[in-house]
């Protein structure tokens, strides 16, 4: 930066030479401030990595408590980090990852009842803002690697969404090219014994918005060590700039397909595989961190989409992924930041999807988009461990699809159909319904509940719901014979 000084100044420099040295001795200390606080401005601008796995169970990993599989990468991860015990994501998954994208409730971003599907003519809307697109703003490199599930017409891809760089399928790695009603591209309609691929369809691996390869049941095996690769290279690239890396692993949903090398090896089938090549993942990835000398810029984030299946262990949540008891929707997350997160810590506060945007945007020194709503709020007071950090959520709505299905406020929770009232603190696994005991709580919470009604509305759509992204002439990007769509 140059410095200006006053004409005025100037000439008052040539008369004497005492101005002339505090002057000097003015500019000095005005290039030692700059200098700070650029310095200080890089130590609060970190890289961020998120890791989405696809449905992890909240006990499928150590440090939430697994005694089957064996995750030493992230036991480590944990030990240097800080375990987010109540993070909630979403019953399934386009909707979990419409609230990390956007920094909303997913219904108010994607109001759609359950997820998308390969063809469909809708997906998350170019209009939303992403915290891709907000990071990108503050001058970020950005990738995401992996499962998208926002959309799968070119216009809803990835790279329409603040990525510079796309790599992975777009959709679950169970789904056939089409659902009912969609052609082929090839104009036939596709026969209903064909449409489901019995979880072994052809699917899409994209690079940017190109299909590079039909990636058959056998080649699901090498998902986890190419999104792998793809991340470690992108991380090296960049390692001189800041960058946000997000990954979201194909594993572990059906079918399960673990890596060659880690078939047979764990003590819990091939779902116990499938979990410890995933840990293989995240210990590259923070190897790869701590080897480039970023650990101390470089926040890592790793986390579930939704919760686990009968596959999994959810304990000591009742219910599996699809429901909106906390075993369908908290994940088993940490943070990590040596130096600025506290390590082997843990918190239960409140926290969830929707705050990463808020939290990753105000790291990087931007704003989140004032020009609409956003439900999620800044956690790093929460992350960095800060006396008095409080969550942003007073109440928590759990939407399953567009129906408002229960509402939590401090440790009380109600399901609304069930007329059914928990105390999350002392009974996490929701077993004994406390309705009779407090009447008032009910109210109160059904109270709350009802203010919903005139912003994202209990059911159906709401007026706080923004429109979906729609395009025309939605076509599969792959179709049962394998045959790419070309017109990309
Ligand atoms: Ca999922």
């Amino acid at each position: 930066m140059k410095i200006q000084v006053d004409p005025q100044m100037q000439a008052k420099l040539k008369r004497t030479p005492t101005a002339q040295h505090s002057l000097l001795r003015m500019m000095c200390v005005a290039a030692f401030l700059l200098t700070a606080i650029g310095i200080s401005q890089a130590e609060v601008t970190p890289n961020f990595i998120f890791i989405n796995i696809d449905d992890l169970g909240y006990a499928d990993i150590g440090p939430f408590g697994s005694k089957l599989n064996r995750t030493p990468h992230l036991d480590r991860m944990a030990q240097e980090g800080r375990k987010l015990t109540c993070f909630y994501a979403a019953p399934v998954c386009s909707p979990s990852r419409a609230a990390l994208m956007t920094g909303c409730y997913p219904k108010r971003s994607l109001s759609i009842p359950g997820v998308l599907f390969p063809g469909n003519d809708v997906g998350l809307a170019p209009e939303e803002v992403t915290v891709a697109e907000l990071l990108k703003q503050q001058g970020y490199a950005t990738a995401c690697i992996g499962k998208w599930h926002l959309g799968d017409q070119p216009e809803f891809l990835p790279r329409r969404q603040g990525f510079d760089y796309y790599f992975g399928l777009p959709y679950s790695n169970d789904m056939g090219p089409a659902k009912d009603g969609v052609k082929s591209n090839l104009g036939a309609p596709i026969p209903q014994r064909k449409r489901k691929g019995k979880g072994q369809p052809p699917l899409p691996m994209l690079r940017n918005e190109t299909v590079l390869q039909r990636v058959l049941a056998h080649d699901q095996t090498t998902l986890v060590a190419r999104y792998t690769e793809e991340a470690l290279t992108f991380i090296r690239k960049n390692k001189d700039q800041r960058f946000f890396l997000y990954l979201p692993h194909s594993a572990v949903h059906f079918p399960i397909y673990p890596g060659e090398a880690f078939q047979g090896k764990s003590n819990n089938g091939i779902y116990g595989d499938w979990v410890e090549e995933v840990d293989w993942s995240v210990g590259q990835v923070l190897d790869a961190v701590r080897e480039l000398g970023l650990s101390e810029n470089t926040l890592v984030i790793f986390a579930s989409d939704n919760g686990g299946t009968r596959r999994g262990v959810n304990a000591p949540l009742r219910g599996y992924k699809g429901s909106t008891f906390e075993g369908g929707m908290r994940g088993p997350t940490i943070a990590w930041w040596p130096g600025k997160i506290p390590a082997g810590t843990a918190t239960p506060a409140v926290t969830g999807m929707m705050d990463i945007l808020p939290t990753f945007v105000k790291l990087a020194g931007g704003s989140p988009p004032a020009d609409r709503k956003l439900d999620g709020g800044d956690i790093w007071p929460i992350l960095a461990g800060e006396p008095g950090a409080k969550s942003p959520h007073d109440v928590f709505y759990y939407y399953r699809g567009l129906k408002l299905q229960a509402v939590r406020s401090g440790p009380w929770k109600l399901h609304l159909a069930q007329q059914t009232l928990y105390n999350l603190e002392t009974d996490i696994g929701e077993s004994t319904n406390v309705t009779a005991a407090n009447p008032q709580v009910v109210r109160r919470l059904r109270a709350l509940a009802d203010q919903m009604k005139d912003d994202l509305g209990l059911d159906g759509i709401g007026p706080g719901c923004r429109p979906l992204g729609k395009v025309s002439n939605a076509q599969p990007l792959i179709s049962h014979d394998g045959t790419f769509r070309s017109d990309l």
